[in-house]
């Protein structure tokens, strides 16, 4: 049986609800799909389980139909009626769709008109000048979707970590559970948490390689077996992605351990170091060079303890510093889950977000978080239901009424999340602003804006006496919106200047700062706040993968807002200090 997830029959669904809508179905059919699909995505529970349960029908949205269909992908991995639309679509168009810039009105137009049934297709004939005259594709329509492509290519060739780790952590789980297995886990950029990874490297300790590699095959995410020895498997699983797995002499785990975590970079500078001392590093040990004596094998320590080096923390792992820090027997302080005392980027269903303030609370009490930030969009964010001063006032009477309660819950605090103008400006009279606990302000619009003009509206916000908190500062999404074009150092250096603190957003498509402006701001003095903009409760555990990105940055619980008691936070905001 097929070992699909909730996203990969979640993903089925939409593709299918795509590949309707541009075969010309009406819009209530195929927007049944993607409501399956949203629901299927938000569904707690694992829809196999949910499926063997008799149960599907329970999730929200999915009717007698649809859950046929999931029954019928779970337990054969065939797609009912699937046939029928790909012989009017072949279902390639719906790669199409991937292209940012590209919706299924513009791929049926493309299909309809050129006969283009996948990417391919359509660079092939961008670049020949066929798409010019076609209705709705202008020039600059033309050149977005060029771009488009490159960077649906480049991603296509990494994974978020958020989708990687989850797969790599069931992968090591059910090889840990093998007979003769002692240990199993995952390597490579994974363990490091790099925000993307280019595959799963997954890691074995056992002393029988060939029947560890045979179960290997046979694993249930396994779809395809790319290559197969006696010590080493590579394989697709079922979300589409390589893991390579390696069998390893449990003797010798710590020196593999250490090889395969990487990055080569770190590993490259450690061979110099082992050389100096007339020794040679490899995945199975540290070796004396003269006499071939095998020093150091067992753990990850033992191996930099014979080199002179303190264990460096896999994040850090990217000779930027660290391997010289390791020598001086120092390991910096970096922040962890555990440090973080509360969240101060939420929305509610006042403005964009999905859940309540008292459901944000809810799960913010679970969490065990003394404070609570909520931020709706100010009022020039009318298009995602930006609040007036009357609906705040609204709000903060709400606030008022549950931090009344007494129930040992959350401190809510009053905060905001202002829209940054072209001028750099921000929403609300200065009065108004001062009435708030603390303001983020963040770009959201502009972003073909050029580097000056981009710039200058940060820094006249960060010269904002109320704006505390600069928001997702550079508003690139991974894969799917580059950047704005910012001059990172001299935002840095005002926000120093201006005591302003740069936000980490954790959403796992952000992680803006990232690592490398991270390591700037925390130099310049600058602190950050690891917020998860969570725009349903759920997705306040989001923060794991901003703290993974705030140890990336060398970021200790000191330097974090959010990390510290509310008295100490609130003499960290401007309007404490002033
Ligand atoms: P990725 O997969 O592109 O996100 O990055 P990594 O770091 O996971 O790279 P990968 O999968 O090619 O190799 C995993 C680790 O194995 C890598 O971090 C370091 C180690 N490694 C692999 N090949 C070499 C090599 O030729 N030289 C060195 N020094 N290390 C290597
Ligand atoms: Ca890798
Ligand atoms: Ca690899
Ligand atoms: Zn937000």
């Amino acid at each position: 049986m097929p070992a699909y997830d909730n996203a990969t029959i979640a993903n089925a669904l939409d593709d299918f609800g795509d590949l309707l809508e541009i075969a010309g179905e009406d819009r209530y059919r195929f927007l049944s799909y993607h409501k399956a699909a949203h629901a299927v995505r938000a569904w707690d529970e694992d829809i196999m389980s949910t499926a063997l349960a008799g149960r599907l029908t329970e999730i929200p949205g999915i009717g007698a139909k649809i859950a046929a269909i999931i029954e019928s992908l779970l337990s054969s991995g065939v797609f009912p009626g699937m046939d029928e639309v790909t012989a009017r679509v072949p279902a390639s168009v719906v790669e199409l769709i991937r292209v940012p810039g590209l919706g299924p009105k513009k791929a049926k137009t493309l299909f309809d008109e050129l006969a283009i049934a996948s990417i391919d297709d359509l660079e092939e004939a961008i670049a020949e000048g066929r798409l010019e005259g076609l209705a709705g594709f202008g020039t600059k329509t033309i050149e977005n979707i060029a771009e488009g492509i490159e960077r649906y290519r480049t991603l296509s060739e990494r994974i978020l970590l958020a989708d990687a780790l989850p797969l790599a952590e069931k992968l090591a789980e059910e090889l840990r559970a093998l007979p003769g297995v002692v240990e199993a886990t995952y390597a490579g950029s994974i363990r490091r948490m790099k925000e993307t990874v280019g595959d799963i490297d997954v890691l074995v300790a056992a002393d029988d390689g060939p029947s560890v590699m045979a179960v290997v095959r046979d694993l249930p995410v396994v779809t395809d077996v790319i290559g197969s020895g006696e010590t080493k498997t590579s394989v697709m699983t079922t979300s589409g992605r390589q893991a390579d797995v390696r069998v390893i002499e449990p003797a010798c785990w710590g020196a593999a351990l250490q090889y395969f975590t990487g990055s080569a970079e770190h590993n490259v500078h450690m061979r110099e170091i082992a050389k100096a001392h007339g020794l040679k590093v490899s995945e199975y040990g540290v070796f004396r060079v003269d006499t071939g004596e095998r020093l150091a094998c067992a753990t990850e320590a033992d191996v930099y303890a014979v080199l002179g080096m303190a264990l460096m923390p896999p994040e850090v792992r990217e000779d930027t510093g660290e391997v010289e820090l390791a020598l001086e027997g120092r390991v910096p302080e970096l922040v962890t889950v555990d440090d973080i005392r509360g969240d101060l980027h939420s929305h509610t269903i006042a403005t964009d977000g999905r859940s309540t303030l008292e459901q944000n609370r809810a799960r913010a009490a679970e969490l065990g978080y003394e404070y609570l930030g909520c931020s709706d969009h100010a009022y020039e964010l009318r298009m995602v239901g930006g609040l007036s001063m009357g609906e705040i006032e609204e709000q903060w009477a709400r606030i008022d009424e549950l931090n009344a309660l007494g129930d040992g819950g959350p401190v809510l605090l009053k905060g905001i999340e202002l829209n940054i103008d072209d001028e750099g400006g921000v929403d609300y009279p200065d009065e108004f602003l001062a009435r708030f606990d603390y303001c983020i302000a963040s770009l959201h619009h502009g972003f073909d804006q050029p580097r000056g003009q981009a710039t200058h509206r940060v820094l006249r916000a960060m010269e904002n006496p109320y704006v505390d908190i600069i928001g997702h500062l550079t508003g690139r999404l991974l894969g799917r919106r580059d950047p704005f074009d910012l001059d990172i150092e001299a935002i840095i250096a005002t926000a120093a200047e201006t005591g302003t603190i740069l936000e980490l957003n954790a959403h796992p498509e952000r992680l803006d700062l990232n690592d490398v402006h991270l390591r700037m701001a925390r130099k310049a003095g600058v602190r950050t706040c690891i917020n998860t903009d969570a725009h349903e409760a759920r997705q306040f555990s989001h923060l794991r993968w901003g703290v993974a990105t705030a140890r990336r940055g060398w970021i200790s619980p000191a330097e974090v807002l959010n990390a510290q008691s509310l008295d100490v936070l609130r003499s960290w905001l401007k309007r404490a200090r002033a």
